[in-house]
């Protein structure tokens, strides 16, 4: 009786880390078939459909019964007993999440099913097929055709379940329970200050590929010289030992034959006499074409390098000042959890029309379209883990899970030019603990992508008790190679005066970013400078504070909090607030606050 139990457990263990190891490069660019669209959903607040009476999981036992929803079963004849039906529910909508479609689950934080049915026939017979998706909010348990494919921990980052011998012609059904409840060991923990939007919040696809396909792949500028690229390739399947691959980049008349070991790996580099570096004066992008005899994949690449001498940041050798605005991944078209290519581009045409050259993703990673429009549009992206505020830093399942999230965002986005830096954190309590922790994800994102700069949100202090003079006292100011910080002087901190107080004595010999500082302004209501929610307060600060961080030697580059009003519970003041984090420069409908043109016309200035 035990030993098929046991087996099963193993095989799900397994194919969870199975998904997240194979995580593959460039999912964005592989033909594919969507499963977006209506999905049937049954909401699950006591997680009925998961487990049976005495609490434990369905999926464990060998007869898991009618009760469970993954099964998706029906009456069989007129005395089955069958308490759900997913087919006669109301549907919701992917990408999405639940809490903007409908009224009712606006607070909503537990568990919800979802499923939807669909027919497949492969290009070739021979192919595989995954099940890949955008990111879903925040634990997702994955079913096909009532078999379990797997788990993943996290609402922000892909993930991916190979679906090649479940998947049949006719019928399949896919069934998909996501659970958003906060968890105080869960990364973000049970306190943040945004939306806890839940469900499949970005795309679902198959992606079909040969039976030996092109899994992985990094290219890259060398840091050491300009004039090579560089990068390494890995094929996943049966026939990967030996193979040829073929890169090339038509446009710089460059073709390269390679083969791997016997691993299934190779790694190269290319002489390049002349090419146009990615910046943001010019985003150029590379078509960059990979084929073995049987698969094919294309990229846009653009070719840039960066890095850090003393208190500089340095794109392709020169200095360069971040005129940026932190962004909330928040529908600037629709409310909710934004997720599409239309919701991209308006937040980043605001960036732009702010004068940026550079964005903040805050605080977690952003949809997929963020950063691939970047590299078109000439924007340099930070990328945020979601460790905020009060981590458990002692739980090692916790560290666990925020290094799975950095490794699923790198894994996505290392080709893109446009991303320079890895945030680790935002505003976390120094302990010895937390040093420990983030030490321990900056080492492990340095050793898989040593081509970046790795940063984190910090906070300055008091210089010796003294509540004018600021400095940054943090052991983890060490290992950053962007010292970021976040200050809310004028704020939360005393009035708006206050900043002609300031003085400024930061020690550590490297470049300073202020992550954040802002006010907050409901668009519309006008009073005096130093009255609190006024358009004209939140000016005045801008004003204020902008000629307060010119003092800073090193200073260079912001990204004020934040570009558009966004959904949080812990706003609750009524008129001026009703759910919404009042910090930002443009109002939830896309009207301009005061303050907006201040950044704008600093951000002019320093053309
Ligand atoms: C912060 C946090 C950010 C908040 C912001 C605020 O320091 O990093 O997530 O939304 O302050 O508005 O208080």
């Amino acid at each position: 009786m035990k030993k098929p139990i046991l087996l099963l457990c193993c095989v799900f263990a397994l194919q969870t880390l199975n998904a997240q190891e194979q995580l593959m490069t460039n999912a964005f660019n592989r033909e594919a078939t969507l499963l977006n669209g209506y999905w049937k959903y049954i909401v699950d607040p006591y997680e009925n459909g998961f487990y049976n009476y005495r609490y434990e999981p369905f999926e464990n036992q060998e007869n898991p019964g009618n009760g469970a929803f993954f099964t998706n079963a029906k009456r069989k004849d007129k005395a089955d007993l069958v308490e759900y039906d997913f087919d006669k529910m109301d549907s919701l909508k992917v990408p999405g999440d639940w809490n903007s479609q409908k009224e009712n689950l606006f607070y909503y934080e537990g568990s919800l099913w979802y499923k939807k049915s669909f027919d497949y026939s492969k290009r070739d017979p021979e192919n595989r097929v995954f099940v890949y998706f955008g990111a879903s909010n925040y634990e997702t348990d994955v079913y096909l055709n009532g078999t379990k494919l797997g788990k993943h921990i996290g609402g922000f980052t892909p993930f991916q379940f190979e679906v090649t011998e479940l998947l049949q012609e006719q019928e399949n059904f896919i069934i998909v329970k996501v659970d958003n409840k906060r968890k105080k060991e869960g990364v973000p923990t049970l306190n943040t200050d945004w939306w806890n939007y839940g469900g499949i919040t970005r795309e679902v696809k198959l992606i079909e590929t040969s039976k030996t396909y092109i899994a992985d792949y990094q290219i890259s500028l060398s840091k050491e010289n300009k004039q090579l690229v560089n990068g390494s390739i890995e094929l996943n399947g049966d026939n990967k030992s030996k193979k040829r691959i073929k890169i090339s980049i038509p446009e710089l008349n460059i073709t390269k034959e390679l083969k791997t070991d016997g691993e299934g790996k190779c790694v190269f580099e290319i002489n390049v006499k002349s090419m146009t570096y990615w910046s943001p004066e010019t985003p150029k992008l590379y078509k960059v074409v990979l084929s073995t005899v049987e698969d094919t994949i294309t990229d846009q690449i653009g070719f840039r390098t960066i890095e850090t001498k003393g208190a500089d940041i340095v794109l392709n050798g020169a200095s360069v000042f971040l005129k940026g605005i932190s962004i909330h991944e928040e529908s600037p078209i629709n409310g909710g959890r934004s997720n599409s290519k239309e919701d991209a581009r308006k937040l980043l045409e605001h960036a732009k029309s702010l004068g940026c050259n550079y964005i903040r993703l805050a605080h977690y990673p952003h949809n997929e379209y963020m950063v691939r429009l970047a590299d078109e549009m000439g924007i340099l992206v930070w990328e945020e883990n979601p460790v905020y505020w009060t981590i458990s830093w002692e739980n090692e399942d916790t560290y666990l899970n925020a290094q799975n999230q950095i490794l699923e965002v790198i894994q996505r986005d290392k080709n893109r030019a446009s991303v320079i830096i890895w945030s680790m954190a935002n505003e976390t309590p120094t302990s010895d603990a937390r040093n420990r922790f983030l030490r321990r994800l900056a080492a492990f994102t340095k050793a898989k992508d040593p081509s970046r700069l790795i940063s984190a949100a910090l906070e300055q202090q008091n210089f010796q008790e003294d509540p004018y003079t600021r400095t940054i006292h943090d052991d983890f100011a060490k290992v950053v190679d962007v010292l970021s910080f976040n200050q809310y002087i004028g704020w939360y901190d005393g009035g708006i005066e206050k900043c002609r107080e300031i003085k400024w004595k930061i020690t550590q010999n490297k470049p300073v970013l202020i992550s954040e500082f802002g006010a907050g302004a409901k668009y519309g209501l006008h009073g005096e400078k130093d009255e609190r929610w006024t358009e004209e307060y939140q000016e005045y600060l801008y004003e204020e504070t902008l000629k307060m961080l010119d003092q800073i030697d090193q200073l260079r580059g912001l990204s004020p909090w934040i570009l558009v009003d966004f959904k949080s519970p812990r706003r609750v003041l009524p008129e001026i607030q009703d759910n919404y984090n009042r910090k930002g420069l443009i109002s939830e409908k896309g009207e301009k606050k005061k303050a907006f043109f201040v950044l704008k016309q600093y951000y002019d200035s320093k053309n």
